[in-house]
């Protein structure tokens, strides 16, 4: 018998929710119970769009609204064929953010010809989670823990106006049904523990169902 395909797993949340540190347990853990399993992150920063959003970001780079929106777009297509290949070896792929970041983001900028319906239309066609991880948590907890960064989009009226976007897309969007919110303002462990539940449970329904990897 074939065996069966890898589960694709999304974190996402604002900045400081423990996106990666959660990613990383998640990974671990499904590799003590001897699955494959891969991590990755968008953006990628290693390749040369990739390069260009983090000029972006740090600040040394300014680009226009729409083509920035466009190539982390992109960042995500240039590993949309290695996602395919991943899952249909049977390895499990856990990312650190995805186009749900991507949408909520450029739409918090506010021009009103960037809105989440405009935003979703480059990222059709990418694999589609079968679970997102909304870690949810609050902007006081989020600053007890560091504070943001300096990087563009690390401050409070923006990740506020991001926070609200996500929940728009929970509610009203095609994203609605895949993503699960995780109260992420308690210890990483209880955070982890419910998480490798979740994760659990869907990596079961992908086996018994028999569900190939859909498409956004
Ligand atoms: N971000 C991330 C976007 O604006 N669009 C996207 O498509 C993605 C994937 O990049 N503040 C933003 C959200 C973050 C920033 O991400 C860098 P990270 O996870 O802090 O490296
Ligand atoms: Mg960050």
């Amino acid at each position: 018998m074939a065996r069966p395909r890898g589960t694709l797993i999304v974190f996402e949340g604002l900045d400081r929710s423990g996106k990666s540190t959660q990613c990383e347990r998640l990974v671990s853990h499904l590799r003590q119970e001897g699955h494959d399993a891969q991590h990755m992150r968008f953006p990628n920063r290693t390749t040369p769009i990739g390069q260009m959003i983090n000029n972006y970001l740090s600040g040394l780079a300014q680009t226009e609204d729409h083509v920035i929106h466009l190539l982390f777009s992109a960042n995500r297509w240039e590993s949309a064929a290695e996602i395919e290949r991943l899952i249909s070896e049977g390895t499990t792929v856990v990312i650190d953010r995805y186009y749900y970041s991507g949408m909520a983001y450029t739409a918090a900028k506010g021009n009103p010809d960037m809105d989440l319906n405009w935003c979703r239309h480059p990222e059709v066609g990418l694999p589609r989670p079968d679970l997102c991880l909304f870690l949810d948590v609050s902007t006081e907890v989020a600053m007890s823990r560091g504070g943001y960064g300096a990087e563009r989009y690390e401050k409070r009226e923006m990740q506020d106006r991001v926070r609200e976007l996500f929940r728009d897309m929970r509610d009203h969007h095609d994203e609605r049904s895949d993503i699960v919110l995780v109260d992420a303002n308690r210890s990483i462990e209880d955070v982890a523990a419910e998480i490798n539940d979740l994760v659990g449970l869907t990596m079961q329904q992908v086996a018994k169902s028999g569900q190939p990897l859909r498409k956004v």
